[in-house]
C-alpha cells in the first residue's frame, strides 16, 4: 500500500498521508513518499498548489513510536532523524514558491501537528485537534514547533501547549491563530479542494513571492522588509499575470492568470 498518495486535478497536487491504521504516523516510507511529492511540486510547473491531508480518522500522529522501541540501553541519536527527514521536509515546504493548503481532518500530534503548521494555510475539521505530544514522551517540539508556535500563538500559549501537551480543539486552534478556518467535518475536504483550486488558478508567481516576503519578515527589520517588498514587487511587475490582472480589471472581467 502506498503510504503517501498523490493525485492531480486542475493544477492542484493532493498529497494524502496514508497509514490510517497508525493515524498516519511518520515512518521511513511515509517520509520518502512526502519527499517524492515535494520533488514533484517543485519541478512540475503545471502544479500550482499543494493540498495536504490525512486518510482515515487522523491527520498525523507524529513519529511512529513503534520504530523507536528501545531494545538495548544504547543511546539513540534522535537528531539524526531530524537531520535526515523532518528538517529537510519543513525547509522544502517553506521554500516552495507555491501555496500549500493543509486540511487537518483529525488529530495532529507531535511532528504531525507541526508539519500542519508548516503549511501556508491551515483548515481544520471541527473534530480535529492539535497536541504538542512531545513532552509526554520526554522530548521537545520539533518540525519547527518552537518556531511556528510562538509566532502564531504568542510565547505564553506556545509555552503552555508545549509544556503541558494538552489537546487543543480545532475551534481553540482557530481562535489562537494556528488555523485559518474550521469547517464541519463533512465539509472540510470540499472547502479545502475549493480553496486549493482557486489558488491554483491564481497568479502563482505572486503567491510564491507573497510566501517569500511573509516568511522573511520574522527575521527582518522594517527597513529590510521594505527593501524586500520593493524587489518582490519589481519582479511580479514584470510578469504576464500582472498585465493580465490590470487588463481584466479595466475590461471588467475575471482575470485568466497563467502563473507566470
Ligand atoms: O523519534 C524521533 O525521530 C524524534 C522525533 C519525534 C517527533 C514526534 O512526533 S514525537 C511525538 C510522537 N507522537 C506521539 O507521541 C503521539 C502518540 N499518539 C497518541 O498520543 C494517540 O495515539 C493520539 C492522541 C494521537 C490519538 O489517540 P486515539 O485514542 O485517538 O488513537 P489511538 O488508539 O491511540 O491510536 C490508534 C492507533 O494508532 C493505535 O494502533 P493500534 O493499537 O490500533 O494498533 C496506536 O498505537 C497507533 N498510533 C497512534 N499514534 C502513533 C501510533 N503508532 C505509532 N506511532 C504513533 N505516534
Amino acid at each position: 500500500m502506498e503510504t503517501v498518495l498523490q493525485e492531480t486535478d486542475s493544477g492542484v497536487l493532493r498529497v494524502t498521508l496514508n497509514r490510517p491504521d497508525k493515524l498516519n504516523a511518520f515512518n521511513p516510507s511515509l517520509h520518502a513518499g512526502l519527499a517524492a511529492a515535494m520533488g514533484r511540486a517543485e519541478s512540475d510547473s503545471s502544479i500550482r498548489c499543494v493540498l495536504v491531508t490525512g486518510a482515515g480518522r487522523g491527520f498525523c500522529a507524529g513519529q511512529d513510536l513503534a520504530e523507536r522501541n528501545m531494545k538495548s540501553a544504547q543511546a539513540v541519536d534522535l537528531g539524526g532523524g531530524l537531520e535526515a527527514w523532518y528538517n529537510p521536509l519543513i525547509k522544502r515546504m517553506r521554500a516552495l514558491e507555491k501555496p500549500i493548503v493543509c486540511a487537518v481532518n483529525g488529530v495532529a500530534a507531535g511532528a504531525g501537528a507541526n508539519f500542519a503548521l508548516a503549511c501556508d494555510i491551515v483548515l481544520a475539521a471541527r473534530s480535529a485537534s492539535f497536541i504538542q505530544a512531545f513532552v509526554k514522551i520526554g522530548l521537545v517540539p520539533d518540525c519547527g514547533g518552537t518556531y511556528f508556535l510562538p509566532r502564531l500563538a504568542g510565547t505564553q500559549r506556545a509555552m503552555a501547549l508545549a509544556m503541558t501537551g494538552e489537546r487543543l480543539g480545532a475551534e481553540d486552534a482557530e481562535r489562537m491563530g494556528l488555523v485559518w478556518k474550521v469547517f464541519d467535518d463533512d465539509r472540510l475536504m470540499e472547502e479545502a479542494a475549493r480553496l486549493a483550486k482557486s489558488l491554483a488558478a491564481g497568479p502563482t508567481r505572486s503567491l510564491g513571492l507573497i510566501k517569500r516576503g511573509m516568511y522573511a519578515s520574522a527575521g527582518n527589520t522594517l527597513a529590510a522588509q521594505l527593501d524586500l517588498e520593493r524587489e518582490l514587487q519589481r519582479e511580479v511587475g514584470r510578469g504576464t499575470d500582472y498585465r493580465e490582472g490590470i487588463a481584466a480589471f479595466l475590461e471588467k472581467r475575471p482575470p485568466a492568470f497563467k502563473g507566470s
